[in-house]
């Protein structure tokens, strides 16, 4: 997640305009670059070539969904009003017991709750959360690995991002939140960790034996559960530097990349088979889609064309997890959403759990005293949804957008813990470590004191056995 809003407010006014919709273009689009090679005339007829769509689609093992319109309710989770609360001192204490994958069955996510932490900028690099490493090795002049890689070539990125991937997360890491009760890791990756795609500019190394010698250290010595994200998709999944790069949003509609999300696919699956460790995996293929990036994380983010792509590639993600075990389950990110908008699309007994990321530092008018109350109310409201499918609250951190308040943080950290492992299936807190030392947030301290779990845990914040500071 970015953590500036004033960097993607900025980006969405000068880098790119916000797409325009057009089924039309949409789609002869993705026939001219897709994989339907027999397609040589453009056709005007929209019928036609939503046929062809489809057959290009059905070549890869899947069909293409067109229900967009029956989703169920939109709740946004960014779009909430923030009343003034009278701040009570009284604070309350929970003991937790957090399950762990002991007993080495496959994971029910109804049923589990996760005490998570998250591990971006390890596998896929953000500038703002290793200042030092980006401005040694990367620079000012590229803000994502992409146009790095490209300017420098494979050559020179590729050593620096595996000294990068040795170092920034060892089972020193693993051991600091053993202690301390984490259960659940959550590991963005790019999917050129899976699958290398010609002419992409992200690097393909040797990225899943760190992420193996990590996650059998987590599952063997702390029985934690592990959820691989393909945090980019080819082409580009939300015009962030996460989504592939900044600028790229052409994943939507374009079959040749959805051919390639699919090996990622299979690249994961075969990661979790071969681990003989099956059990302790969750799959994640996609993180914060948009296909209207102009009104990023809120529910105009994604057009109904943009639901019916993400909906085939989760179909054809389904049917690729069965043919491995339907037991691992599936973790759809819920572009802002929240699970009643995806629950129709699903039958009952799929195997699915919805991500929704809960951020308080873009919400409108938020100060720090403030937030505790909201969390409780939203946890019930997004965490509980329809009750078809268990919710995750795959991130969440500490800041708000004013008065920020060092003391005030291990409330806003209990509360959250309590209240997502209450209404939801838990959450994991965005990110493991921030090293960023310069940026600076409303009220006190810097950014990385309120998104960083590793400098949390040296300030005595998380607790092993539950809470004593949360507002519900
Ligand atoms: C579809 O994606 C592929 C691979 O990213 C790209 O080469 C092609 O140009 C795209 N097609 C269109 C029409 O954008
Ligand atoms: C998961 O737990 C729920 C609630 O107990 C149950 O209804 C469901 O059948 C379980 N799923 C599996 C696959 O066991
Ligand atoms: C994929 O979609 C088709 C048609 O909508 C449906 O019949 C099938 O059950 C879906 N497959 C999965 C794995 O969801
Ligand atoms: C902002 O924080 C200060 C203390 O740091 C506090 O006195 C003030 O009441 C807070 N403002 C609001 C609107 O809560
Ligand atoms: C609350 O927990 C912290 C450790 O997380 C501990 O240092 C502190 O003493 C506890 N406070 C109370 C009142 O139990
Ligand atoms: C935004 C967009 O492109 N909308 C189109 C999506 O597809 C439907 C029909 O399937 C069109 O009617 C929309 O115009």
């Amino acid at each position: 997640m970015r953590v500036q809003s004033s960097l993607v407010l900025g980006l969405a006014a000068s880098a790119h305009a916000a797409p325009v919709p057009s089924l039309f273009g949409d789609l002869v689009t993705a026939l001219i670059g897709g994989v339907e090679n027999a397609v040589t005339t453009v056709t005007t007829d929209i019928d036609t070539v939503a046929k062809k769509l489809a057959s290009s689609v059905a070549k890869l093992g899947t069909t293409l969904q067109t229900n967009a319109g029956s989703h169920g309710n939109i709740i946004s989770c960014n779009q909430w009003a923030f009343d003034q609360v009278d701040d009570f001192l009284k604070r309350l204490t929970h003991s937790i017991t957090w399950p762990s994958q002991k007993n080495k069955n496959f994971l029910n996510w109804t049923t589990y709750k996760a005490n998570g932490v998250n591990f971006g900028a390890w596998l896929e690099q953000e500038p703002n959360y290793d200042l030092n490493w980006w401005a040694n090795n990367i620079g000012d002049a590229y803000p994502d690995e992409w146009s790095w890689c490209q300017a420098v070539w494979f050559s020179v990125c590729g050593p620096k991002l595996e000294a990068r991937y040795a170092s920034f997360i060892t089972t020193k890491d693993i051991d600091k939140m053993g202690k301390l009760g984490i259960n659940t890791i959550r590991i963005p990756t790019t999917y050129a960790a899976w699958v290398k795609m010609p002419g992409s500019q992200l690097y393909s190394g040797n990225q899943q034996a760190y992420l193996r010698s990590i996650t059998n250290y987590a599952i063997d010595k702390y029985n934690m559960h592990i959820i691989i994200g393909s945090h980019s998709l080819p082409g580009g999944v939300n015009t962030l530097g996460i989504g592939e790069a900044f600028g790229h949003n052409a994943w939507f509609f374009n079959t040749t990349n959805l051919d390639y999300s699919f090996r990622a696919i299979d690249g994961i699956l075969n990661f979790i088979k071969t681990s003989g460790r099956a059990y302790a995996f969750t799959v994640a293929p996609i993180n914060e889609p948009s296909d209207n990036f102009a009104a990023f994380a809120t529910p105009e983010g994604l057009t109904a064309n943009g639901t019916n792509w993400i909906n085939t590639y989760v179909n054809g993600t389904l049917a690729r997890i069965a043919k491995v075990d339907k037991r691992i389950p599936l973790m759809l990110q819920d572009a802002f959403f929240s699970e009643e908008y995806w629950s129709p699309f699903f039958p009952a007994g799929t195997n699915l759990v919805i991500d929704s990321h809960i951020y308080f530092f873009a919400a409108a008018g938020i100060y720090s005293q403030y937030v505790a109350p909201a969390i409780c109310g939203q946890a019930k409201y997004i965490g509980v949804g329809d009750g078809k499918f268990p919710v995750f609250i795959g991130e969440w951190s500490l800041q708000s957008n004013y008065n920020n308040s060092l003391a005030y943080r291990k409330t806003l950290y209990d509360t959250q813990v309590y209240a997502y492992q209450k209404y939801s299936s838990g959450g994991a807190f965005w990110n493991y470590k921030m090293l960023n030392d310069k940026d600076t947030v409303d009220g006190e301290g810097k950014l990385q004191d309120y998104w960083s779990w590793s400098a949390l845990a040296d300030a005595g914040i998380p607790s092993a056995s539950g809470v004593n500071g949360s507002y519900c």
